[in-house]
């Protein structure tokens, strides 16, 4: 049986740490792309190079042509730029777009079959562009942003409880970022729900609304003290979580960036929400029950992301 193929288009920080983590895993063959001349080919050949060290075995492969990514498993979406310091993920917009109609058709041409995970910033929006530039099919083209923020939320929690991050359980809705929408009634500490362990004096209301407003905040956290860019190893291990999930058919119920045709009262969008990953793609979208406040929240967040695909629509209006 052939090796999987996974295509990492961009093959910048968080693309090359994707194609080191894949390797480390052995997850299959890695193609890493860029328009960049020479840094998807310079990565690869220096990751291949760590191969015999480590003990994986694995082709690894840098292009600049699309073809490269002929009959990919998973495609893995970092081309664009990223943020620098002062500025929003919504400020990549403009630019991202662009990049993103140039991903969806070579993903058309070269790999329709694949599994397509987006990571580019403004992430809500950049995913929803590229399943139509690229007209995979919705359950095929996921985003890539909750697994991370409850990554983020999940190691605070920790640090907080002084218990393992394993057994720290972290649930987010909504878009990335700012409008983020973390559930502490269904964030757990081995099960117990966090209401329930401010009530027990573990920590307080406080300190939680802190630790939640960090979490939104994780991203321009990591701008302000790296200054040159954004967060790429976290980002990174958290998109390999989902390929895994797709490669191995293992049904993580993992928060994406999916595509919602009415759940949720969205309809036409990609928002946040808890999924069922396996060998279909998104095999499910799972609809909680919202209180008041976490409907609102989740609306503004909708909302946000609403405002970010009509300013899509301005500049490219074929969407
Ligand atoms: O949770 C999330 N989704 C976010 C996403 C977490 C962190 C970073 N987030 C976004 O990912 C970030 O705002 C950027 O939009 C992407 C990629 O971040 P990265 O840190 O990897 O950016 P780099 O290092 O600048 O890499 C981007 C690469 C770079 O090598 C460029 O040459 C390449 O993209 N690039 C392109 N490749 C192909 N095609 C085009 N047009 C292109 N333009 C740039």
């Amino acid at each position: 049986m052939a090796r999987n193929k996974i295509a990492l288009i961009g093959s910048g920080m968080i693309g090359g740490t994707l194609a080191h983590l894949a390797g480390l895993k052995e997850m299959g063959d890695i193609v890493l792309f860029d328009i960049a001349e020479g840094t998807p080919q310079g990565k690869a050949l220096d990751i291949a190079e760590s191969a015999p060290v480590e003990g994986f075995d694995s082709r690894l492969s840098g292009a600049n042509d699309y073809s490269a990514i002929e009959g990919a498993d998973v495609c893995i979406v970092t081309a664009g730029v990223a943020r620098k310091p002062g500025m929003s993920r919504d400020d990549l917009l403009g630019i991202n777009l662009k990049v993103m109609e140039q991903v969806g058709a070579g993903i058309k041409k070269y790999a329709p079959n694949a599994f397509v995970i987006c990571i580019t910033n403004p992430l809500d929006a950049m995913v929803w562009a590229l399943q139509k530039f690229s007209g995979l099919p919705k359950n095929k083209v996921v985003g890539m942003a909750g697994v991370l923020d409850s990554g983020r939320f999940q190691h605070f929690l920790a640090e907080e409880f002084n218990v393992s991050v394993e057994d720290v359980t972290a649930f987010v809705l909504g878009g990335h970022g700012d409008t983020m929408v973390p559930l502490a009634r269904y964030s757990t500490v081995a099960g117990i729900p966090l209401p329930d362990l401010v009530k027990m004096g573990w920590t307080s209301k406080e300190k939680l609304e802190e630790i939640i407003q960090r979490t939104r905040d994780g991203g321009a956290e990591i701008v302000s003290l790296l200054k040159t860019g954004s967060a790429y190893y976290a980002p990174a291990a958290s998109a390999i979580l989902m390929a895994e999930s797709y490669l191995k058919d293992k049904k993580r119920v993992l928060p994406c960036a999916a595509y919602l045709s009415g759940q949720y009262g969205v309809k036409d969008m990609y928002v946040g929400v808890p999924c069922v990953i396996g060998e279909g793609g998104i095999e499910r979208v799972i609809e909680i029950e919202l209180n008041k406040t976490e409907q609102k929240a989740f609306d503004n967040s909708v909302a946000s992301v609403a405002g970010l695909c009509e300013a899509c629509i301005a500049i490219a209006p074929n969407l």
